[in-house]
């Protein structure tokens, strides 16, 4: 399917999805979440694919929500049509890894676009930051839970009732984002890091996914007894087989995703 508002190249089992608004600094409206949700489906679908990157241009992942689309809105308008509501669940339902590549502005909408992915890859110009609050609003897509799991609450609160920037040093201490990288090479280390996953075992990639994903949702109990489960099952699969025995016989594993 063609789209308009964002870029999706495949190269071998990687889908790199680019954000492209450049005249509102990639802004998310109803069009491109709507257009990347759809990507992102088509993306899970597609056997070949297996990590994906979604990633901005160097000056702004995403600067937020459209504000233009969304100002003159009334609350029934907003409440009625779930507005984002039905494109951010698709987002966060994709099975397949997503990493974010994030340079540039990541705010609002943008950075909370950027913690729907399952990591962040920040070049050393990204800044991130909730400002609703200088709008008159709040986060409204994830951002005052997510950002909250992520750098705990003292930052959060800052981030979120100040309204101040987080730059990428302080992001990767405070654990929102897994590594940083000069800016040149944010695109060149995503995909590195995408094709790393890529060549795993399909199987235990989306197991790990669930498991670390059912932490945010359940007791410490519980999730260990998730992933208890999970690694078991794993022992059904001839991956496992094939992972162990390359180890023992010191060569690289063949995975089959069976
Ligand atoms: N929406 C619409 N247009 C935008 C946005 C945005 N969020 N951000 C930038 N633009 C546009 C500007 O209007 C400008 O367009 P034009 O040239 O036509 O005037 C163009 O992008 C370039 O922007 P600037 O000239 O402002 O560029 P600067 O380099 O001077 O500044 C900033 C860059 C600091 C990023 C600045 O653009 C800015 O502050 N942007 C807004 C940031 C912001 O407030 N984001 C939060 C938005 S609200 C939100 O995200 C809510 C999410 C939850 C939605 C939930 C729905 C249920």
């Amino acid at each position: 399917m063609a789209f308009e508002t964002i870029n999706v190249e495949i190269d071998d089992s990687v889908a790199l999805i680019t954000l492209n608004r450049p005249e509102a600094l990639n802004a998310l409206n109803s069009q491109l979440l709507t257009e990347l949700s759809k990507a992102l489906a088509e993306a899970d679908q597609n056997d070949k694919v297996r990590c994906i990157v979604v990633t901005g241009s160097e000056k702004a992942f995403a600067a937020g929500a459209d504000i233009k689309e969304m100002s003159e809105k009334s609350f029934v308008e907003m409440y009625l049509s779930d507005y984002f509501g039905t494109e951010t669940d698709q987002i966060t339902k994709t099975r397949k890894p997503i990493i974010a590549a994030v340079s540039g502005y990541a705010l609002g909408g943008g950075c909370e676009l950027a913690m729907m992915c399952d990591f962040i890859i920040a070049s050393d110009t990204a800044k991130f930051g909730q400002p609703e609050i200088n709008l008159g609003v709040i986060a409204g897509i994830g951002g005052t839970q997510r950002l909250t799991r992520a750098v705990g609450k003292a930052k959060s609160m800052d981030m979120h009732l100040t309204g101040r920037f987080m730059e990428a040093e302080e992001a990767e201490r405070s654990g929102l984002v897994s590594r940083v990288v000069p800016a040149k090479k944010l695109k060149e280390e995503a995909l590195s890091a995408a094709q790393k996953i890529a060549e795993k075992s399909q199987v235990s990639v989306i197991a790990a996914k669930e498991a670390v994903n059912r932490s945010f949702e359940t007791t410490l109990a519980e999730g260990i007894q998730f992933e208890r489960r999970l690694f078991n099952g794993l022992f059904a699969t001839e991956d496992q087989k094939e992972g162990m025995a390359a180890f023992l016989e010191k060569r690289e594993p063949q995975f089959r995703d069976r």
